[in-house]
């Protein structure tokens, strides 16, 4: 459509006057049934999930760099309620938390932004995102048409939007938001909370609420596929989603989630999906018309503080993405999806305007065509699991492997196979601290938790006869809750204190000695303490410690999944199984947190007094506050603590939290542990059934300390908190780095790039050049047949370098060898 030059000039004035000076040029956003069109042109969208808070304000350049360099258009994160707003009306917008500065980062990039409010948001996070103080409100019902929630809802919505416009964030304003999404996968639960009307009736109010905001840029809604509100974008979540489309025409397939990993848990193993297989799930979803795609994570990041959900999620959110927990690029996968991007993108003309044509090839092989303008382009996808098949297109025969997505921009060429990965394997591994010699060189001092406060039920916040529930009673301010009584005694006897309680963690002290304590087992609440207990004459007294470790973010009614000895019931049974004593109606006094959660200990103030008897500590003794001076290590690289050795409790550096710690925990064997082929369906939930790793080892063991953390030039100080005893002198900061990288040609002509990364670190030796690889993994590669030429080359192009690229030539080739794979390790 023209427009006349004066309406145009017009419209570029209206515009100036509505936007701040500076503010970037205005972006239209609106949508067919097959894209988002921007600024009236039809886009394939590839955008990824960083979550602010899980990183630092001072790594968010580098993310987002990262992620443009991936070949990515957008950078999409919820919102996270409870970490902005922890009591009612005091918010918090600093440090991570400063979502305005998030977004401007973005902008400076040049990408786009996905703004997902939620603000039920899931996302493995505390709580799902909502505060435990919305519990205080009379009549509120979590996620159901009522005045209370839908006026908070509201309220925090209408805030986040009220920060956005003020900032110019949205497309309309010349900013990079260009979706926005109200609820979180309400479509999952909404049929099972007992109450389809309040639901109905609450989604419904959730888009016209949002509506009303009159953002200019289009809502979505996310596993919403049933009961649509009109003018939102529902969209889907999953490891796949081609088979999925919206409900409505006239809308565009949006993949809000494809999950590059998964997240862990304390028990759990780490899971990994190959770049074969999100890259087939990638291919196969632009095969199917899919428009726009986010990678969920890109960047995981790290639970700092009280953030991890579950419970037992643990502080690490690596999820497997391509960028790791620290920011560093995951290779092959950053890389392979990276090669991806660029071709999807080379073909988006086709793509969002052309004709298609999907052809059945047989069982499980699909050839679609894209026509437009005159040329054309195709996918070709082999969906067993089991075979590799040649497919013949237009005269030339293309062997498509198992599980697996050719592209051909041209339909004669293959531009791109899901299951061929061109980039080198990198393999991070820990290094020590050059700057001092640990753990030799940590000095440490500790103090104990002061529990004597707590071991009569004289002073609390306020008493009940009965036992109750965690989180209401506590809002979710600290992780513990002290339940404690008293009884009056005749003579001496023992019995057995038992207490049945919803989770999670259990320590019970009678008479001020600890008797005994318990946790939850992952995937259950409800769990028991048993323990031996001797009652003297007279007054005695019981105190039960309860802990929570993160709480249930996901399920329809999660919010009223209890914690703590709610009910209990807590009982004296005698040893001889009569004569017991039941206390729970007894008097119980209340009291959240512990001491030194008041005193703040880890603020690690002058007045506080650490003790350390000529450097010696105490070790295996629970409750316990420890400190240890140490010097930061050199160098960019990332920074990790070596918590092995330690029970559970959490870690601060300089009083910043690196999270709760529990290395103590060990990762469970399951099947999945000895099997990884990437061909076949990705699964999670459950056991997970392929390329796990960390089996039988302790779930995590390095914890996260971002260089903001650091003081590069003076000492820096790790306070612990430890609950269940332990020695932490084994502890010792590490940074983490490229250890041995590799890369694989299949011909001749083929380039072969090596890199150590960023930070300065050049490659110290090349290991191994050979025709003959099949055993072992990168970074401990068996040669055989090896190629003297091609390790030469090597040699002379990449030691000293951080990075090099060699080209495969006729004259590496081995004579005899089986295979023409030319494989290539090299140290860092
Ligand atoms: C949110 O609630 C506070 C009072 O608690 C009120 O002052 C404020 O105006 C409300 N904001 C919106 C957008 O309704
Ligand atoms: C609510 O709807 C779901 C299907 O959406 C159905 O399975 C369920 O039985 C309904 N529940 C009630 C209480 O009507
Ligand atoms: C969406 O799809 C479901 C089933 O696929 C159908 O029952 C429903 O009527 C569709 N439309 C809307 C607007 O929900
Ligand atoms: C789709 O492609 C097949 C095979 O090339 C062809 O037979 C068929 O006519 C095409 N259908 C349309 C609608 O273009
Ligand atoms: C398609 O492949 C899957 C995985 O190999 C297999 O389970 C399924 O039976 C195949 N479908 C057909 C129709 O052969
Ligand atoms: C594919 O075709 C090639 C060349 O004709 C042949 O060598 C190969 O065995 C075929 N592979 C399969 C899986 O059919
Ligand atoms: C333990 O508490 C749970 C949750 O309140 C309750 O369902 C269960 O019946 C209790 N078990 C016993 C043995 O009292
Ligand atoms: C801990 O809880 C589990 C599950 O309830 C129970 O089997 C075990 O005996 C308990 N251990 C103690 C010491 O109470
Ligand atoms: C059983 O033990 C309780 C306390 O341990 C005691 O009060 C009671 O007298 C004992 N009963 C018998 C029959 O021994
Ligand atoms: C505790 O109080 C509740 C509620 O009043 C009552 O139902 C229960 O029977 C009492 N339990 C005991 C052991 O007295
Ligand atoms: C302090 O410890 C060092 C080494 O552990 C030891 O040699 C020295 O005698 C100790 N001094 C005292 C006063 O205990
Ligand atoms: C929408 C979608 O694809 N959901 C899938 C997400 O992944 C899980 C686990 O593989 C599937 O069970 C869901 O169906």
């Amino acid at each position: 459509m023209a427009v006349p030059l004066a309406l145009l000039l017009l419209l570029v004035v209206l515009r100036a006057a509505t936007a701040d000076a500076g503010a970037g040029a205005a972006t239209t956003v609106a949508y067919n049934d097959r894209a988002l069109v921007i600024n009236g042109e039809r886009r394939i969208l590839i955008s990824g999930s960083i979550h602010y808070p899980r990183s630092t304000p001072e790594m968010w350049p580098d993310l987002i760099k990262k992620a443009k360099e991936g070949g990515l258009d957008a950078i999409e994160t919820y919102v996270f309620w409870n970490g902005h707003e922890p009591r009612p009306r005091q918010y918090n917008f600093e440090g991570n938390y400063d979502i305005v500065r998030f977004f401007k980062e973005i902008q400076n990039a040049g990408m786009y932004a996905i703004l997902r409010i939620g603000p039920y948001i899931c996302g493995e996070w505390n709580y799902g995102g909502l505060p435990a103080w919305l519990r205080d409100i009379p009549g509120m019902q979590f996620r159901l048409h009522n005045e209370p929630f839908e006026r908070e809802m509201e309220n925090f919505t209408t805030l986040i939007v009220n920060k956005m416009k003020d900032a110019n964030m949205f497309a309309g304003q010349g900013g990079p938001i260009i979706l926005a999404q109200i609820e979180n996968e309400y479509g999952n639960i909404m049929g099972k909370l007992n109450n389809n009307e309040s639901a109905s009736q609450y989604i419904h109010w959730c888009a016209d609420m949002a509506n009303k905001q009159n953002i200019g840029v289009p809502w979505i809604m996310c596993q919403q596929d049933d009961d649509v509100p009109p003018h939102v974008i529902n969209t889907c979540n999953g490891f796949y989603c081609h088979d999925w489309f919206p409900n409505r025409t006239d809308i565009p397939k949006i993949w809000t989630e494809n999950w590059t990993g998964w997240f862990k848990a304390w028990d759990k193993p780490d899971f990994h999906r190959s770049a074969e297989d999100i890259a087939f799930a990638v291919a196969m979803f632009f095969q199917k018309r899919g428009s726009l795609q986010n990678y969920y994570m890109y960047h995981g990041g790290t639970n700092f503080g009280r953030t991890s959900g579950g419970p037992y999620i643990t502080t690490s959110y690596d999820y497997d993405a391509p960028l790791d927990e620290y920011g560093n690029i995951r290779q092959p996968k950053y890389g392979h999806l990276k090669n991806l991007h660029s071709v999807i993108k080379s073909m988006e003309k086709i793509l969002v305007h052309g004709e298609y044509n999907d052809t059945s090839y047989g069982k499980n092989i699909t050839v679609t065509k894209f026509t437009f303008d005159g040329s054309s382009a195709c996918f070709i996808n082999n969906q067993f699991d089991d075979r590799d098949i040649n497919v013949t297109l237009g005269g030339a025969t293309h062997l498509i492997p198992a599980w697996s997505v050719s592209i051909l921009p041209d339909c004669k060429t293959v531009a791109f196979n899901s299951a061929k990965i061109k980039t080198q394997t990198s393999v991070m591994v820990k290094k020590p601290n050059t700057v001092e010699k640990e753990p030799e060189g940590l000095k440490w001092s500790w103090m104990p938790e002061n529990l004597q406060l707590f071991m009569t039920d004289e002073r609390g916040s306020f008493k009940k006869n009965e036992l109750l529930e965690q989180i209401s009673t506590g809002t979710d301010q600290s992780d513990y809750l002290w339940y404690r009584t008293s009884l009056e005694h005749k003579g001496e006897a023992s019995y057995t204190l038992y207490v049945n309680t919803t989770g999670h963690e259990i320590y019970a002290f009678v008479n001020g000695k600890l008797v005994g304590q318990n946790h939850s087992a992952n995937g259950e609440f409800v769990f028991q303490l048993e323990s031996p207990v001797s009652l003297h004459s007279g007054k005695n007294y019981i105190s039960l410690l309860s802990g929570t470790v993160g709480l249930k973010n996901y399920g329809a009614l999660f919010e009223l999944m209890p914690a703590g000895i709610a009910g209990g019931p807590v009982k004296l049974i005698g040893t001889n199984g009569t004569g017991g004593i039941d206390l729970t109606n007894s008097s119980w006094t209340y009291m959240s947190g512990l001491a030194g959660e008041y005193r703040q200990i880890h603020l690690d103030k002058p007045e506080y007094r650490w003790q350390s008897h000529n450097g010696s500590i105490p070790v295996n003794r629970p409750f316990t506050w420890y400190k240890a001076t140490f010097d930061a290590p050199a160098g960019e690289e990332a920074v990790v603590v070596d918590l092995l050795g330690l029970g559970k409790g959490a870690a601060w550096v300089n009083g910043n939290s690196l999270g709760r710690y529990w290395p103590s925990y060990t990762a469970s064997e399951m099947p999945g542990c000895h099997v990884c082929d990437y061909r076949g369906k990705f699964k999670a939930e459950g056991d997970g059934i392929r390329c796990l790793t960390g089996c039988g080892e302790p779930s995590q063991r390095y914890y996260h300390v971002p260089r903001a953390f650091l003081r590069p030039a003076q000492p820096n100080t790790l306070v612990l908190f430890e609950e269940a005893g332990s020695d932490p002198t084994r502890a010792a900061f590490r940074t983490v780095a490229a250890g041995a990288v590799c890369a694989a040609a299949a011909e001749p002509g083929d380039d072969v790039t090596l890199s150590c990364g960023r930070h300065g670190r050049a490659i110290s030796s090349v290991d191994v050049a050979s025709f003959g690889v099949s055993r072992g993994s990168c970074g401990a590669y068996e040669g055989g047949c090896e190629s003297k030429a091609a390790l030469r080359a090597f040699t002379a192009a990449c030691v000293g370098k951080e990075a090099c690229t060699v080209r495969y030539t006729a004259a590496f080739a081995g004579a005899g060898c089986e295979s023409g794979v030319l494989t290539v390790q090299a140290t860092c």
